[in-house]
C-alpha cells in the first residue's frame, strides 16, 4: 500500500470542482426557504402576525408549528426540542416560522415582515445560576475512584480554585443547509450538509409522519462539520422536507453566515471548580471537580458531551482518589452541541489549571507535576477502564527531541534580558478515548460492489467533511483487493444504501466504517480466491492477489484482477457484499459509572511556546512541538493535516475566539468582524509533529489510530504558555483561569495585581 496517498479530493478541491450542497444543480420550480427566528431569548408567544409577510412578493406559504403533520419534535437524546416554537420561545434564534418563496431574496424579505409579540419570561445565560435554580436537563452525574473523603488528610498540599472556558463557533466554511425533493409515493430525497444522515432521516420521518424507508438522505461531502453538523444539521433539513412534502415542490435552504452564527449552538462554555491535593513529592493524591455545563435551551447532545467531560477530567494523569460531578445546565442560549473534543477539552483544561495553580504556589514548573503523574499501563481511569498508556513514551520522546528543560532555560534567559517582551511555555500531554461513549453507537456498515469490468464501488456510513475519511476508505478497499487505487470509487453517503448509521463523529468514522469496508472486501476476496483455486486446481489458501495479479504459491499467474472478476461473475457468484462491524469488548454501566467504554486511547505530548508584547498585550504562538501517538498511520499526509488543523483550532478556542452573549441572551459576536478565528498570521510560526512509532495491535483500522479530535487539545497548552509569559512579566498578576486568553485580557493582566486578601484590607482600614 502506498503510505501517503494524496487526499482523493485534492484535485477537485483546488479546481473548485468538488460538489457541496450549493453545487447541486437545482430542479426547475425549486422554491427557497428562510427562517423567522425569535428575537427574544425567553417568553410566551402572544401574537404571531404573518399576514403582511404572506402577502409579500413571491411568497408561496408560511409554515408554523400548526402545519406539522407529525411530531413537532427533533430532540435526539431527549425529546425536548421543538422544530418550530409553538407557545414559547427559549432562545434568541429559535425558529418560529418558515417562509417559502420563489427566490431566496423574496423569502428573506418576507421574513422581515413577520411580527412576533412575546410576554417575556426570565432569561438565564449563566450555567451556575441555572443550577442554583434547579434548571438541570438531567440529574447531575458523578465519577468516582478511590476514597476521596479520606484522601485529603494524606495530602501535603491542597489547592482549590475555579475556571471558565468559553464556547466556540464551529465556523465550518460551508454553512448549514439542505435541499429537499419530493418523490413518488410520498417519499422524499434530502440533500443535507450533515454529519448524521440517519439523524436527519429519523427526525424527518417523525415530523412528517412518514416511515423511515421513504426518507432518502444523501450527502456527498461537507465543507467542514467539526461536530456542528452532528445534530444541528437536522432542523434545516427537516424544515426543507416539511415544505417540500406539503407543497410537492423542491425546497432549498442555505444559511447566511450570520443566520448560522445566530441560530445554531456551539461548543459548550463551562464554569468549573477544582480541588487538588498533592504529596510532598508532587504526586497527585486527590482531585475533586465540579463542572457546570452551559447546555443552552434544550438537551441536543449536551448529556453526551457532559459525559465526555467526566471521562477526560483527569486527562493523561493517574490520580488514585477522584470525585468529579457534572451538571447539565439549561440556559436561554441556542442549544450547545458537539465540537471537536466533545466536552473532553473542557474537562482537561480544569486539571491543567489545577496543576498550574499548584506549581506556581510551590514555585516549581508545572511540567514537574505533569511528568510525575502520567498514566502508566494498568492504571485505572475514574471510570474503571485500565490504561494501555503511551503517555510516558510520548513525553519522553518529546523531551528527547525538543529538550523541555532547555526550552525552559532559554525562555528564562530571554526573559531576563527583555523587559517589554516576554516568553512563556507549557507542556500539554493529552489522552483521548476512542469510541462513542454510548456503546450502541459503535457500529457501522459498508456496501462494496465489484463490477464486471473490475472497478469497485464503496458506500459506507461515513461522511467526508475534509478529514479524509473517503481517502482512507478507498485505501482499505485497494489494500484488501491489492488493486490500483484508481479502480475504487467512494460513493456519496446515502440512507438508501447504508441504513441506521451513527453520525460521523467521535473520531471513530475511519475505524468503524473502515473495518466494515475491510470485512465486506474480505468476503468478496474469499469468493474470488475460491474461483481462482478451482481454476488452478489448488487450495484457496495458496491463492493471493497482488497488485492486480493472481498468484498461486507466490508465483505470478497469467490471470489478472479483471479476468478473475469476470470469471467469478460468469460463474454466477456474488461480487457484492454488505458488511457490519462493531468493536467487541466495550461496555459501560451508567448506574455504576464504570466499565470499558473505549476501544483504545490516543496519547501525545505538545510543547508550546509563546511571546507576548508587554506594551500592547499582543502575542504570537512561536512553536508547537508534538509527539503524537498515531499508532501505525495509514495515511501520514492526512493524519498530519488533522494534527495541524486540530492544533490551530484548539489554539483559536483558547486564545482569540471570544463568544459574547449579552444578558438578554443575544449573541454580540455574531459575525466575522466581531468573532476572530485564527488566520494565516496567527497560526504558530512553527509546528513540528513527530510520530510515536508504535506497531502495536490496537483495534484501529490497519492499526492506524483515530486522529480527528485528539490534537485539538494540544491547543490548551497555548493558554498556559501565555499565562506563563504574563507571570514572568508580573508575578503578582491577577490572572484567573478564564479562557480565552484574548489580547485584551493579556493586556489587563500584565498590569493587574492580585487583590489583597479581605483580612489584610480590614487591618489596613
Ligand atoms: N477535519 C476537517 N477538515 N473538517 C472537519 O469537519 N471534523 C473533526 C475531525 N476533523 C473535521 C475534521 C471532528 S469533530 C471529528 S469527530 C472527526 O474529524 C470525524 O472524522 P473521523 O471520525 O473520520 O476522524
Ligand atoms: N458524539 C457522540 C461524539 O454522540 N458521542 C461521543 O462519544 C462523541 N465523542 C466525540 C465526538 N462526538
Ligand atoms: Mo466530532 S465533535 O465527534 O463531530
Amino acid at each position: 500500500m502506498k503510505k501517503s496517498m494524496k487526499n482523493i479530493d485534492s484535485y477537485t478541491h483546488v479546481r473548485g470542482e468538488s460538489v457541496y450542497l450549493d453545487d447541486i444543480p437545482m430542479l426547475r420550480g425549486s422554491l427557497f426557504a428562510a427562517v423567522f427566528d425569535s428575537p427574544v431569548a425567553h417568553g410566551k408567544i402572544k401574537r404571531l402576525e404573518l399576514q403582511e409577510a404572506a402577502a409579500a412578493k413571491g411568497v408561496v406559504k408560511i409554515f408554523t408549528a400548526a402545519d406539522i403533520p407529525g411530531d413537532n419534535q427533533i430532540g435526539g437524546i431527549i425529546p425536548d426540542e421543538e422544530l418550530l416554537a409553538h407557545t414559547e420561545v427559549h432562545f434568541c434564534g429559535m425558529p418560529v416560522a418558515l417562509v417559502i418563496a420563489d427566490s431566496e431574496e423574496n423569502a428573506k424579505a418576507a421574513v422581515k415582515k413577520i411580527i412576533l409579540e412575546v410576554d417575556p419570561l426570565p432569561i438565564i445565560t449563566d450555567p451556575v445560576e441555572a443550577a442554583q435554580k434547579n434548571e438541570l436537563i438531567h440529574p447531575p452525574r458523578t465519577f468516582q475512584l478511590g476514597d476521596i473523603a479520606n484522601a485529603w488528610q494524606n495530602c501535603a498540599y491542597i489547592f482549590e480554585g475555579s475556571t471558565e472556558t468559553n464556547g466556540q463557533e464551529h465556523l465550518y466554511i460551508e454553512t448549514q443547509g439542505a435541499y429537499a425533493i419530493p418523490k413518488e409515493h410520498g417519499a422524499i430525497r434530502i440533500y443535507s450538509s450533515t454529519q448524521g444522515p440517519t439523524a436527519v432521516q429519523r427526525a424527518t420521518a417523525n415530523v412528517l409522519n412518514l416511515p423511515m424507508n421513504k426518507v432518502e438522505v444523501d450527502t456527498t461531502r461537507l465543507g467542514g462539520g467539526f461536530g456542528g453538523k452532528e445534530d444541528q444539521a437536522t432542523a434545516w433539513a427537516v424544515l426543507c422536507a416539511l415544505a417540500a412534502h406539503h407543497l410537492q415542490k423542491p425546497v432549498k435552504y442555505a444559511m447566511h453566515r450570520m443566520e448560522d452564527m445566530r441560530m445554531t449552538g456551539k461548543r459548550h462554555p463551562y464554569s468549573s471548580r477544582y480541588k487538588i491535593g498533592l504529596s510532598k513529592d508532587y504526586k497527585i493524591i486527590a482531585y475533586e471537580a465540579s463542572f457546570y455545563q452551559n447546555a443552552g435551551a434544550t438537551a441536543d447532545l449536551s448529556p453526551a458531551v457532559l459525559e465526555r467531560t467526566l471521562f477526560h477530567c483527569t486527562n493523561s494523569y493517574f490520580i488514585p482518589h477522584v470525585k468529579a460531578t457534572a451538571y447539565c445546565c439549561r440556559t436561554n442560549l441556542p442549544p450547545n452541541t458537539a465540537f471537536r473534543g466533545f466536552g473532553g477539552p473542557q474537562g482537561m483544561f480544569v486539571i491543567e489549571a489545577a496543576i498550574v495553580k499548584a506549581a506556581e504556589a510551590l514555585h516549581i514548573s508545572p511540567s514537574v507535576i505533569q511528568q510525575k503523574n502520567l498514566l502508566q499501563t494498568g492504571d485505572e481511569f475514574p471510570y474503571g477502564q485500565k490504561a494501555e498508556s503511551e503517555a510516558l513514551a510520548c513525553w519522553q520522546k518529546a523531551d528527547e527531541l525538543f529538550q523541555i528543560e532547555k526550552i525552559q532555560n532559554n525562555i528564562q534567559e530571554f526573559n531576563k534580558k527583555n523587559n517589554l517582551v516576554k516568553k512563556g511555555m507549557a507542556v500539554m500531554p493529552i489522552c483521548f478515548g476512542i469510541s462513542f461513549t454510548k456503546t450502541l453507537m459503535n457500529q457501522a456498515r459498508a456496501l462494496v460492489h465489484v463490477y464486471t469490468d473490475g472497478s469497485i464501488g464503496v458506500s459506507t456510513g461515513a461522511i467526508e467533511m475534509g478529514q479524509g475519511v473517503n481517502t482512507k476508505m478507498l485505501q482499505v478497499a485497494a489494500a484488501i483487493f491489492s488493486v490500483d487505487p484508481s479502480l475504487v470509487k467512494i460513493n456519496s453517503t446515502n440512507t438508501y444504501r447504508i441504513a441506521n448509521t451513527s453520525p460521523t463523529a467521535a473520531s471513530a468514522a475511519a475505524d468503524l466504517n473502515g473495518k466494515a469496508t475491510e470485512l465486506a472486501c474480505l468476503a468478496i476476496l474469499e469468493r474470488l480466491k475460491n474461483v481462482a483455486a478451482d481454476i488452478f486446481q489448488t487450495k484457496p489458501e495458496a491463492v493471493t492477489l497482488n497488485e492486480n495479479w493472481v498468484y498461486v504459491d507466490d508465483k505470478k499467474t497469467d490471470w489478472n484482477w479483471n479476468k478473475l472478476v469476470l470469471e467469478t461473475y460468469n460463474r454466477r457468484i456474488n461480487l457484492s457484499e454488505h458488511a457490519h462491524y462493531t468493536p467487541s469488548g466495550i461496555h459501560f454501566d451508567t448506574t455504576k459509572e464504570k466499565g470499558h467504554p473505549f476501544t483504545y486511547h490516543v496519547y501525545g505530548t505538545a510543547v508550546i511556546s509563546a511571546t507576548i508584547d508587554c506594551l500592547r498585550g499582543r502575542y504570537e504562538i512561536d512553536d508547537v512541538k508534538v509527539v503524537h501517538d498515531f499508532g501505525k498511520s495509514m495515511n501520514s499526509i492526512i493524519d498530519r493535516g488533522q494534527c495541524e488543523g486540530g492544533i490551530v483550532q484548539g489554539i483559536g478556542w483558547m486564545t482569540m475566539e471570544e463568544l459574547l452573549y449579552d444578558k438578554d441572551g443575544k449573541l454580540r459576536s455574531n459575525a466575522l468582524s466581531t468573532y476572530k478565528v485564527p488566520d494565516i498570521y496567527s497560526v504558530p510560526k512553527e509546528i513540528i509533529i513527530e510520530p510515536l512509532a508504535t506497531q502495536k495491535e490496537n483495534l484501529a483500522i490497519f492499526s492506524s489510530k483515530a486522529v480527528g479530535e485528539p490534537p485539538l487539545m494540544y491547543g490548551i497548552g497555548a493558554y498556559f504558555a501565555l499565562h506563563n509569559a504574563i507571570k514572568s512579566f508580573n508575578p503578582n498578576a491577577n490572572l484567573p483561569f478564564d479562557a480565552p486568553m484574548t489580547p485584551e485580557k493579556v493586556l489587563m493582566a500584565l498590569y493587574s495585581k492580585i487583590p489583597e486578601p479581605k483580612e489584610s484590607l480590614v487591618k489596613a482600614l
